[in-house]
């Protein structure tokens, strides 16, 4: 860039906006804007999410992300963070990863609840958060960090909506109370074979953790979790790379399985 943005909340989350619409990576915004705080990088995010609002998306629902011990390490971050879903990053089950809109989309298997009652924050537990919960399902997020090489700290991931482009919902609805979700086993393949293996409890120790700090992190924010809301838990491992032609699937014991292709 020849003239150098002057950095604030909106300017940064213009140039998130832009890196998305251009399909360019850049490098982290802490790296031009050091004091870029956790606090400020919330409101990067709010703003970026107001503008995409403001263009016609709607709020579907909040994921979390980097709650696993293999998505922190592979980040190199070691908190937790949330972020907004809209209607626009639905991906409908069997379409394929359109990656010619995308920069270097990863996949990552998830535990995703749909909410059947608001969940209203702070002092949430595991416990009252499932009893939020009316639907669970298997998903695959598709990420696409605006960073090069996904390379970011915290702050820089919050801003850019933890690296948010696509999700899609596995087609079987399974009850919560089905299912004991710290032992639901995922196996992640790509192109037919074994690459990652999971169970439930890779994410906070239970998914319903993840969903309690949710709410307990909006709470705090002022933000409701609303019913019909979709809550992405967070990626129970390490994501993979996704190629025009390959296909990556994430097998569950109780929850299906989802098969994801790309164009
Ligand atoms: C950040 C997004 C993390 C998850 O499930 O942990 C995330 C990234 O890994 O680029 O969605
Ligand atoms: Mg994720």
């Amino acid at each position: 860039m020849s003239t150098e943005p002057e950095w604030n909340v909106q300017t940064a989350a213009e140039v998130l906006l832009d890196a998305e619409k251009t399909r360019t990576d850049r490098g982290p915004i802490t790296g031009d804007w050091p004091g870029l705080d956790l606090e400020t990088a919330y409101d990067v995010q709010a703003e970026l999410m107001a503008r995409k609002v403001a263009a016609g998306q709607h709020i579907v629902g909040v994921k979390l992300g980097l709650t696993s011990r293999a998505k922190q390490l592979r980040m190199g971050v070691d908190s937790p963070l949330t972020a907004w879903l809209t209607d626009a990053m639905s991906l409908p089950l069997g379409v394929p990863v359109p990656t010619a809109e995308l920069i270097h989309p990863r996949v990552e298997p998830e535990i995703v609840f749909v909410l059947g009652r608001d969940l209203t924050g702070p002092g949430v537990t595991a416990a009252q958060a499932m009893e939020s919960v009316d639907a669970v399902y298997a998903g695959l997020e598709v990420i696409d960090s605006r960073f090069t090489d996904f390379k970011f700290t915290l702050p820089d991931v919050v801003a850019d909506n933890a690296s948010s482009a696509r999700f899609v919902i596995g087609g079987r609805k399974c009850r919560p109370a089905d299912i004991d979700l710290a032992l639901e086993a995922c196996v992640l393949q790509v192109d037919g074979e074994v690459v990652y293996t999971a169970a439930g409890a890779a994410v906070q120790g239970h998914p319903a953790e993840a969903l309690a700090l949710a709410a307990n992190a909006l709470g705090r924010r002022g933000v409701v979790l609303r019913a019909g809301w979709t809550v992405l838990t967070g990626g129970l491992t390490d994501a993979v790379f996704i190629r025009p032609g390959q296909q990556v699937s994430a097998e569950f014991t109780n929850l299906g399985a989802i098969v994801l292709g790309a164009v």
